[in-house]
């Protein structure tokens, strides 16, 4: 909640002739390396990159719902990192830079880690989660929690993306209504209105490459153990992991170089494939040139075939594929995923995600050091989901909740197993790794819609970059629940780079490469814009 000491300590001051701004970087859009320069300069404070920051999200949040909470230490935290670059200490290139964190990664201060359920509220962590405790020693501002899918999109059947208990229905800000896609729907509105340098947000299967194709940036779903999961809520150890979501790719690869690396305390990052001197370089992967030579698959039989109403997203397809080959790299045709129709039939990732639901969750309850509502295990969560009325039950049901207590087993059975082993195949040798071998691709390249699915059952990465937007003759459709515009003009929608585990640094690569050369995310404009720039809180301090 934004309590109102804070808000008085905004100045809603609304956008003077543009020709002001000449020398700030303009918020919508401004890149780390742009904010980093001013800093340096001492055009503007990171006081004022907060004040400002702050100042948009109290503009839009009545509207779209998109952060949860603002983090009262912002100012006192923006103040210190102001002292050490005065003192010439720099912690790195995202000093004094503010991030917002998806409302699942804990943090030990006073900010509530809940996934959206009043279950959490008030829970206390015994310290940051990995990658938050990462951020603030590379220098990034931890400024608030973002709204998303409840529990991460696994609790109900029948609720609505976006939508948290705590945090209500956030919206996407290109077309009113507009589904924000999920589960981290705030982290995409956030980083797409430019309400923070960039965002974080986790994903199990889909919730970084959605919310950030249809919210017009870039999503890095980095490999399972590349980023810590430990104190982030789960919902899956085979799948779960947090990443970047930012309005450029260069951005992305600055947070996940912060983030990425081993941990102690999530022991699936110690398969990480290289020693810390060796270790990939994101943002210098960044290069134009960095698809010359390289050869990138089109598993036709995964994307489907062309029909009236996928006819944009298509043909924008087609076009980037004859943008890639201007950029140097070798398309492969039909790489198809041979196995892929077992795939689309398979129960596999649903008995994996609920076998790892129960223990994965109980295991991060145990770890609360304060833990008000007494909540230890999943049946908890569910009784507490069902009897609190904010919790809109029965309205939006527990199906999820349901499905994973009614197994009766857990992952360690040999049930489960044999659901793991055929996911690997499902994914590996029958899907994205057998195509990559058969074919000798350094990745392949589809429409973002359909990109996670096949990753997701084996842990491996995901680049989407914006690729464009549903034409102005759109038919206006909802959701399922009927709440949210799901399809409408002017609806983003992205590509995605995919390839082996641990494959980020080319993956950044490519869609850096692509992004160049086209600027999608430019072309596509929000239909609403706060005005707070940081020409309106430059010495208010
Ligand atoms: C800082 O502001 C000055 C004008 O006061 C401008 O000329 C300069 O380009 C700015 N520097 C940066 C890095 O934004
Ligand atoms: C955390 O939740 C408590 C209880 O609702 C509330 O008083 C507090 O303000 C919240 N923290 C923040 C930073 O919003
Ligand atoms: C969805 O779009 C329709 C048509 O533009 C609009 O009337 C409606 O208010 C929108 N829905 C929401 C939830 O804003
Ligand atoms: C990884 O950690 C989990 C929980 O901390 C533990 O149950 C598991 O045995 C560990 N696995 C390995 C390979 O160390
Ligand atoms: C790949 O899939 C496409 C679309 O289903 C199909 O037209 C093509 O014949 C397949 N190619 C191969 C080599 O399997
Ligand atoms: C998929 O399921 C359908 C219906 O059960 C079945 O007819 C079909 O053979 C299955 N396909 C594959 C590839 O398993
Ligand atoms: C379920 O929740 C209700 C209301 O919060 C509580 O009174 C009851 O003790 C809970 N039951 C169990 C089995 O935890
Ligand atoms: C959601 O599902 C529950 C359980 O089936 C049902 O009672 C409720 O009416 C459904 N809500 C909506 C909006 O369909
Ligand atoms: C679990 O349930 C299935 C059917 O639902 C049954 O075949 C199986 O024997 C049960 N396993 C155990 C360990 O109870
Ligand atoms: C939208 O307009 C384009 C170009 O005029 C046309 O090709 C397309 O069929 C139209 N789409 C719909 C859904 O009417
Ligand atoms: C501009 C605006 O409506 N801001 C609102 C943001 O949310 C806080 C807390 O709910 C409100 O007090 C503000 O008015
Ligand atoms: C920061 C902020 O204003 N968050 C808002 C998010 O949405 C919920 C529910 O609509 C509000 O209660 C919060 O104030």
């Amino acid at each position: 909640m934004v309590s109102a000491w804070l808000l008085t300590k905004v100045f809603v001051v609304f956008a003077p002739l543009a020709s002001v701004y000449a020398q700030y970087p303009l918020l919508l859009d401004a890149t780390a390396d742009e904010l980093a320069a001013g800093l340096e300069a001492g055009n503007y404070t990171s006081l004022d990159l907060v004040q400002a920051y702050v100042g948009r999200i109290i503009e839009v949040n009545s509207t779209l719902h998109m952060v949860v909470e603002i983090n009262p230490d912002a100012w006192s935290i923006a103040k210190e990192l102001d002292e050490e670059r005065a003192c010439g200490k720099l912690r790195g290139p995202l000093h004094g830079l503010p991030v917002l964190i998806k409302n699942n990664i804990a943090t030990a201060d006073e900010m509530n880690n809940t996934a959206g359920s009043w279950s959490l509220i008030g829970a206390k962590v015994p310290r940051d989660a990995t990658i938050a405790a990462k951020l603030r020693k590379a220098g990034a501002i931890i400024l608030g929690k973002t709204n998303l899918s409840q529990w991460a999109n696994y609790r109900s059947s029948n609720s609505s993306n976006g939508w948290s208990a705590q945090g209500g229905q956030t919206y996407g800000a290109y077309y009113p209504g507009q589904d924000p896609s999920g589960s981290s729907s705030g982290s995409g509105v956030s980083a797409s209105l430019g309400l923070a340098f960039g965002t974080i947000g986790t994903e199990t299967d889909g919730s970084i490459i959605s919310p950030s194709q249809l919210n017009n940036i870039v999503g890095i779903k980095p490999t399972v153990g590349l980023t810590s999961r430990s104190l982030i809520i789960p919902i899956s150890e085979h799948q779960d992991t947090p990443g970047p979501m930012a309005r450029t790719v260069k951005d992305a690869a600055y947070i996940l170089q912060a983030i990425a690396g081993p941990d102690p305390y999530d022991n699936y990052t110690s398969a990480i494939p290289w020693a810390k001197s060796t270790a990939p370089d994101y943002v210098a992967a960044c290069t134009l040139d960095a698809l010359e030579g390289k050869r990138i698959g089109v598993p036709r039989n995964a994307i489907g075939t062309r029909t009236r109403s996928s006819a944009p997203i298509f043909d924008a397809f087609e076009a980037a594929l004859t943008v890639l080959r201007s950029a140097g790299a070798i398309i492969v045709e039909n790489t198809n995923y041979t196995a892929y129709d077992e795939y689309l039939n398979s129960t596999a990732e649903g008995t994996v995600l609920d076998a790892d639901f129960g223990p994965n969750l109980a295991a991060y309850l145990a770890q609360l050091t304060y833990n008000p509502q007494d909540i230890n295990s999943l049946e908890d969560v569910r009784n507490f989901t069902r009897n609190f009325p904010a919790e809109e039950y029965p309205s939006r049901d527990t199906a999820e909740f349901d499905e994973a207590l009614a197994l009766n087993f857990t992952n360690t059975s040999p049930e489960f197993w044999a659901a793991y082993q055929e996911d690997l195949y499902l994914g590996g040798e029958g899907g994205l790794l057998g195509a990559l071998a058969t074919y000798n691709l350094d990745a392949v390249v589809v429409p973002s819609q359909i990109a996670s699915g096949i990753s997701a059952i084996i842990g491996g990465p995901v680049v989407t970059v914006p690729l464009g937007a549903l034409p102005s003759n759109t038919t206006v459709q909802t959701n399922a629940r009927g709440n949210l515009n799901a399809t409408a003009p002017n609806i983003p929608f992205g590509i995605s780079f995919a390839g082996a585990l641990w494959s980020e640094e080319s993956l950044v690569g490519f869609a850096y490469a692509f992004e160049q050369r086209t600027m999608v995310r430019q072309k596509v404009k929000p239909y609403l814009v706060p005005g707070i720039e940081i020409e309106n809180v430059v010495g208010s301090f």
